[in-house]
């Protein structure tokens, strides 16, 4: 494959986040494995956020990031290729150490709107969660979501007691 090739690889942003064992170490663990693959390559990581259960609120905090991905893979397969890493860590972790949960939702692919049985871009409830419209306006803030940018919509979403844990945007490389 030559270089103009690989430059042409569209950029999905996807959306991380857990709440129980080790979100953090288990989110940079999915990370690093996307980033491992031939046909992906992680080009943007949001700080680390560590925010209120949203929706279901008796429950422990989460961690939350963001992050842009360079990929050929199609949007089924990219999703295909998320919930492998999830059920993978799920699996490991319930056999070593316990329960640990990750999500991994994809937010956007290119431009592309999809509305299908089992995947649905952009992601149907993200214009309304500050935990992913904070991190991901990390570096997207000006990309343009459901006609608005991710910055408007940050603008009207309840952001309450969602704080930066960690500042440095390489937290995930280690
Ligand atoms: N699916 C359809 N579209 C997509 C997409 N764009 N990306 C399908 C990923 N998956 C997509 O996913 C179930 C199925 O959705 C997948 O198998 C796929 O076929 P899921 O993650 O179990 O549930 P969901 O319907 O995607 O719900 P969603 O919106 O991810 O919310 P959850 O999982 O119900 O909520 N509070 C804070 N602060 N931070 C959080 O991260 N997360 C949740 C989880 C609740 N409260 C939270 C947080
Ligand atoms: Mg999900």
């Amino acid at each position: 494959m030559n270089s103009s090739e690989r430059d042409a690889w569209p950029l999905a942003t996807l959306g991380l986040g857990g709440n129980i064992g080790d979100p953090r170490a288990a989110m940079a663990d999915a990370l690093r494995r996307l980033d491992s693959r031939d046909d992906c390559r992680v080009t943007e990581v949001s700080r680390l956020y560590r925010t209120p259960p949203w929706g279901k609120t008796d429950q422990a905090d989460f961690y939350n990031c963001c992050a842009a991905v360079e990929t050929r893979l199609e949007p089924q397969a990219l999703l295909a290729a998320c919930l492998d890493i999830e059920r993978d860590m799920k699996r490991v972790r319930i056999e070593r150490w316990g329960p640990r949960t990750i999500d991994i939702d994809i937010l956007t692919y290119g431009s592309l709107t999809i509305e299908g049985d089992h995947l649905t871009i952009p992601h149907p409830r993200m214009t309304q969660r500050a935990f992913v419209l904070m991190p991901l306006a990390d570096f997207a803030a000006e990309m343009i979501v459901d006609g608005r940018s991710v910055a408007d919509w940050l603008g009207e979403a309840d952001g309450a007691g969602i704080a930066v844990a960690n500042e440095n945007r390489a937290w995930w490389r280690g």
